[in-house]
C-alpha cells in the first residue's frame, strides 16, 4: 500500500498511464473529492445573469471604471443573486473606442480577468491592490465570500437554503457553495465582450484559497488557478504534517460547515482518507496552478504545500507541460498582500 492513495490508479486498481487515460481519470478524482471532503455541487444553472447597480468612471484615477453587478440565477428553490464589484482597465485617453461605457468621455480596454473570492465587500480593501491590478492591464471581479452564504454552520441563509439537503453525509459545505459563485460569476461575465474570457484566474486567500482551488478544480475555464495559503484541505498535503501544521482533526473540529459531513470521519486517522490534496491541485492540469505560501504560517504547514506542488508535475508531465506549476515562498506571515500579487502577476502576465 502506498503511503498516498496514487493519482496514477485508477479506482479498479487499473494504471493511468497517458493523457487520455487521465482525462478518465480526473473524474474519478472529482468525485472522490465530492463525496469524501467538499460535498456534491448541484447541476449548473441554465442560465446566468446580471444587473448592473451601478458605474464609477472616475475609478482609479480614470484608469478603470468600477461597476457594481448583482449575479442572478435560477436555484432549485429559486432566483438567488450575490454582488460582485468589477473593475475593468479604461483605454488611453482618446483610444479607439471599441466598447464604450455607459459613461461616455471613456471606453473599455478588452481585459484578461482576474476573479477573487475575498473577505469583505469593500470596493477597496487590504487584500487586493486594486490599482496595480489595474495597471498591469487585468480586470478585477471581486466576491465577498459572504454575501454568498455566512462562514458559520448557518445552512439556511444565502445559497445554502436554495438546495435541499440529502443528509447523507455528501451536502455541500461552505466551500463548495463560495467555489460555485465563482463559477457563476464567470458564467455572467463570459458575455462581456471587453473580457478576455480565455484568460481568467481564480485566486482566493487561505479558506478561500481553498475555495479558489475547488471551483478551478471542478471550472476549467480558469486557465490560472491561484491558491494564496489554503493550506489545510487546501493545497497541503493532510498526510504526515509538520511540527505546528493544521490537521483534518483541528479543521473538521474548528469549521466542519466548510466540508461535507464525510470528511469528519477521517479527523483521527487522515491516513484512512481515500485522497490527500494532491487530488485537488491535479485537478488543475494541464492548466496554471499557482502556490504560494509564507515562512512564518507554520498552520498552513508551507513544507507541505511545497512538497504537495512539486508532487503533482508528473501529471503536467503526461501532457508534456514542465513550466505551468509556480511555487512561490516569501518572507512573513500568513496574508494575500502586494509582494504575493506582484509575483501572482507577473508569472500571468507572461503566459497570456
Ligand atoms: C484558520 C483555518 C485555516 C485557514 C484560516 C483562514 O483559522 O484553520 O484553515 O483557512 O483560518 O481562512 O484565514
Amino acid at each position: 500500500m502506498e503511503f498516498r492513495p496514487s493519482l496514477f490508479t485508477f479506482d479498479d486498481g487499473s494504471a493511468v498511464m497517458c493523457k487520455n487515460c487521465w482525462k478518465r481519470r480526473r473524474p474519478e478524482l472529482l468525485d472522490t473529492l465530492s463525496r469524501e471532503a467538499f460535498g456534491i455541487t448541484p447541476e449548473k444553472p441554465e442560465k446566468v445573469g446580471f444587473t448592473e447597480l451601478s458605474e464609477d468612471d472616475k475609478c482609479a484615477s480614470g484608469h478603470a471604471v468600477l461597476k457594481r453587478l448583482s449575479v442572478e440565477f435560477e436555484t432549485e428553490k429559486g432566483l438567488f443573486s450575490f454582488p460582485m464589484n468589477l473593475f475593468v482597465p479604461t483605454a488611453p485617453f482618446n483610444a479607439p473606442s471599441e466598447y464604450p461605457a455607459s459613461g461616455a468621455g471613456f471606453t473599455l480596454k478588452r481585459s484578461p480577468l482576474i476573479l477573487l473570492i475575498n473577505f469583505r465587500p469593500d470596493a477597496y480593501d487590504m487584500y487586493y491592490p486594486a490599482e496595480e491590478i489595474i495597471d498591469h492591464g487585468f480586470a478585477l471581479g471581486v466576491i465577498d465570500y459572504q454575501a454568498v452564504t455566512t462562514d458559520d454552520a448557518d445552512m439556511t441563509n444565502g445559497l445554502a437554503a436554495m438546495y435541499t439537503r440529502r443528509n447523507d453525509g455528501t451536502d455541500w459545505g461552505k466551500i463548495g457553495m463560495w467555489a460555485f459563485a465563482m463559477s457563476r460569476a464567470l458564467d455572467a461575465l463570459e458575455t462581456l465582450p471587453y473580457l478576455d474570457t480565455e484568460n481568467v484566474t481564480f485566486i482566493g486567500h487561505s479558506r478561500l484559497g481553498k475555495t479558489a482551488l475547488w471551483a478551478g478544480a471542478q471550472d476549467e475555464r480558469a486557465r490560472f488557478v491561484v491558491s494564496n495559503d489554503s493550506g489545510c484541505m487546501g493545497a497541503a498535503y493532510e498526510r504526515a504534517k509538520n511540527p505546528g501544521g493544521e490537521t483534518v482533526k483541528d479543521i473538521t473540529t474548528a469549521f466542519p460547515f466548510w466540508f461535507c459531513d464525510n470528511l469528519r470521519k477521517y479527523a483521527d486517522d487522515a491516513e484512512s482518507m481515500p485522497f490527500d490534496m494532491h487530488y485537488l491541485l491535479a485537478l488543475q492540469a494541464p492548466r496554471y496552478l499557482l502556490v504560494g505560501s509564507a515562512e512564518e504560517d507554520l498552520w498552513a504547514d508551507p513544507a507541505n504545500e511545497k512538497a504537495c506542488a512539486e508532487g503533482v508535475q508528473p501529471v503536467w508531465d503526461l501532457y508534456g507541460e514542465k513550466e505551468s506549476i509556480h511555487y512561490h515562498l516569501r518572507t512573513g506571515v500568513h496574508f494575500l498582500g502586494r509582494p504575493d500579487w506582484i509575483e501572482y502577476l507577473s508569472f500571468i502576465e507572461k503566459h497570456l
